[in-house]
């Protein structure tokens, strides 16, 4: 008991995420209290049940006020250059998404940006959108590349994303986008770009990435070149995950679940057959409401299905300049909420307990449980479903990564 980081925590409402019955989904323990030894939780339970050895420790006492692990935000595309304000005044003028993207605008607008930043610009643009995070109680993000479509851009994105978790206090999850569009200098050819893709841009980058995605749409790429990248992601160990049924519906999310994939992302448009493949590879469905409400899209995911078949939900930003300028984790989960039906326990655990999953961490983070690392979020409320219910602006008062308190700005 002479560890100088061990830490208690006692008399909180604690939201564990772990479900404890059908009754109680977010595993709340009302009074309850939490021991962190090196980062990590080695006790949780009811106050009564405190362990009077560790008695003398340090405490923070929460007089019942909410603690909940720290948020995930498991999808965003947060490095870029540039935005992306052109574009949606032609979309406000009527144009569509897809109409402008088979123009060269849309991505390749901000693959031309991207390009033209120097990695210190990169860096310091998304340093801002980081703190932003910290700042609503997130300890962990996703970040793809995917605006270079160059080994040397793709490259560079990927080395200010490993930048980025070393000098911020926030633990990121990288993530190798290059077949996100057709770049210039492939056009006609996407074919040959994704042979370019697997054969060059994957292996210069396996090293900086977890996982490999792929956007496989009607404007992108189809599922016999979106398989192709995924058997070059295999062959470096890599996770796979797709974005999926977003605009039209071409069973990408089927395929990627075949080859045992982290998550399937969008699914506006996914059927019955691509649902069951998700339940049973266990592949996360991860609902990206910004990107529905920004485009205007009037088809919603499946919710009812995936819930029926058991399918984690998770929630996140698609935090991009074009489909989502949304960098808010607790408005994605209102709005799934408001839009999609989720219930609010559903949203809560989609930004946790399943965005972990969809990260291939939920035995280090997500929930609040002995072995877990000391991901926490404090808050000014008693519950839980309260933090999706305001339509963005809650803060937290706190937040602590591996045990370490974050500065919040
Ligand atoms: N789907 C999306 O919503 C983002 N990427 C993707 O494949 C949009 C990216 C962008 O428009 O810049
Ligand atoms: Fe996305």
């Amino acid at each position: 008991m002479n560890d100088r980081t061990a830490r208690a925590w006692r008399n909180w409402t604690v939201a564990t995420m772990a479900p404890d019955g059908e009754s109680n989904p977010l595993g709340v323990i009302a009074h309850g209290s939490l021991l962190v030894r090196g980062g990590r939780i080695t006790w949780i339970g009811r106050d009564s049940d405190w362990p009077v050895e560790a008695d003398h420790l340090p405490t923070q006492w929460g007089d019942g006020r909410l603690l909940t692990p720290g948020l995930i935000d498991c999808h965003t595309h947060l490095v870029f250059a540039g935005d992306r304000v052109a574009d949606w005044r032609l979309r406000a003028a009527g144009e569509s998404y897809a109409e402008i993207a088979r123009r060269g605008g849309g991505i390749l607008s901000t693959v031309r940006a991207t390009r033209a930043a120097s990695a210190e610009e990169l860096f310091q643009t998304a340093r801002v959108r980081m703190e932003a995070k910290g700042n609503e109680g997130i300890t962990t993000v996703e970040i793809k590349s995917g605006y270079g479509l160059d080994v040397a851009t793709e490259r560079r994105m990927l080395d200010v994303v490993a930048r980025l978790q070393r000098e911020s206090p926030i633990a990121i999850s990288a993530t190798l986008l290059a077949a996100h569009a057709v770049p210039p200098e492939f056009a006609g050819r996407s074919d040959d770009y994704v042979d370019y893709v697997s054969r060059e841009v994957v292996p210069a980058c396996a090293d900086v990435c977890e996982a490999i995605d792929v956007f496989c749409e009607s404007i992108a790429f189809d599922t016999a070149q979106t398989e192709r990248v995924f058997l070059a992601a295999r062959e470096f160990g890599k996770g796979i995950k797709v974005h999926a049924e977003q605009l039209t519906l071409t069973g990408g999310a089927q395929l990627a679940a075949r080859m045992g994939a982290w998550s399937a992302d969008h699914l506006e448009y996914l059927d019955e057959a691509g649902a069951r493949a998700l339940a049973q590879s266990g592949t996360v469905a991860t609902l990206l409401p910004g990107a529905y409400y920004f485009l205007r899209e009037r088809q919603q995911p499946p919710v009812a299905l995936l819930r029926d078949l058991g399918v984690p939900m998770a929630v996140a930003t698609d935090y991009n300049p074009g489909s989502s300028p949304l960098n808010s984790i607790l408005l994605a989960a209102n709005m799934a909420v408001t839009m999609f039906g989720l219930t609010p326990e559903e949203a809560l655990v989609g930004i946790t307990r399943h965005a972990a999953r969809a990260l291939r961490r939920e035995d280090q983070i997500g929930t609040l449980e002995i072995g877990k690392q000391a991901d926490l979020a404090i808050w000014d409320s008693r519950d839980p479903c309260e933090l999706v219910y305001a339509i963005g602006g809650t803060k937290p008062i706190e937040v602590y990564q591996a045990g370490r308190k974050l500065e919040l700005k």
